[in-house]
């Protein structure tokens, strides 16, 4: 790998941007990317040759039907704007983070890269998603338009260190690993949401880190590229996985009164194995593991 010493990443300190490499020049929130002369004002400085757009609004399935104002306007002025001053000022690749939510909730599986605007997200996420979609208009238009190597990719369920652990809008997986650590401190029921019966893809966020260098590097296609393990667990397996690695002996309550969200989104990963088909992907028990004993051992200045 050559030198990252310019390649700038936004959201340098969140889930994904915190495990990439440490030679490349992160920026977090001190940065109001909603604003068009900040965002200017950081690139022209900067003057990268290079960007990993991590920045985004994020949250899970709560964060996603509590917020939805919030979720389209900060993500829809994020992505226009650091794609826009991307192109200002000289970025030759950039490589946008888009998320599995962009698909349409009525469309056949698995999940391909050709599927994105076939029909309207789930109605859980769908200013999110439609704002991660215009990323990927704008991306292909400035590719037709300014002839720029400018991509984007679609992580399914990330999960990992550095998470936002809140209880409320965070993802599933730091949610829960949250409650039961709670549950177990106060002992107390660990409730979890829905019926447990909805499917995910995980991906660990080192996984992710990886593949976003090799796409910086080596990925230069017009449609983004899916980053999926392409493997599903129910929610009741992974509550399982948790209750086992935190050890708690208390009782699990399902609360059949809180939503499910989509039922299940199974990618088709065959893009990324036909690139690099001996990846090996962390596993969701090693990758839970991993994440539990860093959220125990930074249980204070962790975000939650
Ligand atoms: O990660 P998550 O919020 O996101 O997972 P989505 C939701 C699933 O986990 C649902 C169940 O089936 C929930 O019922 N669940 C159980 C919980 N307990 C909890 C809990 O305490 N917190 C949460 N959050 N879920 C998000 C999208 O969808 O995925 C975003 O809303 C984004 O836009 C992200 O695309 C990757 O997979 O449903």
């Amino acid at each position: 790998m050559k030198n990252n010493l310019n390649t700038l990443v936004t959201g340098g300190r969140g889930l994904v941007g915190s495990s990439l490499s440490e030679d490349m020049h992160k920026v977090n929130s001190d940065f109001d990317l909603r604003d068009k002369s900040i965002t200017d004002k950081l690139i022209s400085s900067l003057s990268p040759t290079s960007v990993v757009h991590c920045a985004a609004k994020v949250g899970g399935l709560g964060g996603n039907m509590n917020m939805k104002g919030e979720f389209f306007y900060d993500n829809i002025m994020i992505n226009t704007n650091v794609i826009e001053s991307c192109r200002k000022y000289g970025v030759e690749k950039l490589v946008c983070f888009l998320s599995t939510c962009v698909f349409p909730d009525d469309v056949e599986y698995p999940l391909t890269e050709k599927k994105i605007h076939l029909g309207e997200p789930h109605n859980s996420n769908y200013p999110y998603a439609y704002a991660k979609r215009m990323a990927d208009i704008q991306i292909r238009a400035y590719r037709e338009q300014y002839g720029l190597n400018y991509v984007s990719v679609i992580p399914t369920n990330i999960y990992g260190p550095n998470d936002n652990f809140n209880l409320k809008n965070g993802h599933v997986i730091p949610s829960l690993i949250h409650k039961c650590y709670l549950a177990k401190k106060n002992d107390t029921d660990f409730k979890v949401w829905g019926s447990g019966k909805p499917l995910r893809e995980f991906i660990y966020s080192e996984d992710v880190a990886k593949l976003t260098e090799w796409v910086l590097e080596n990925y230069n296609e017009k449609e983004p590229i899916i980053l999926s393990t392409s493997e599903e667990i129910s929610i009741k397996e992974v509550v399982n996985l948790i209750v086992k690695y935190m050890d708690f002996k208390g009782s699990v309550v399902w609360q059949d009164d809180k939503p499910d969200g989509q039922f299940r989104k199974p990618s088709d990963n065959s893009k990324l194995l036909s690139y690099l088909p001996d990846f090996k992907f962390t596993s969701i028990e090693k990758g839970l593991e991993k994440t539990i004993d860093w959220f125990i051992n930074n249980y204070e200045s962790s975000r939650k």
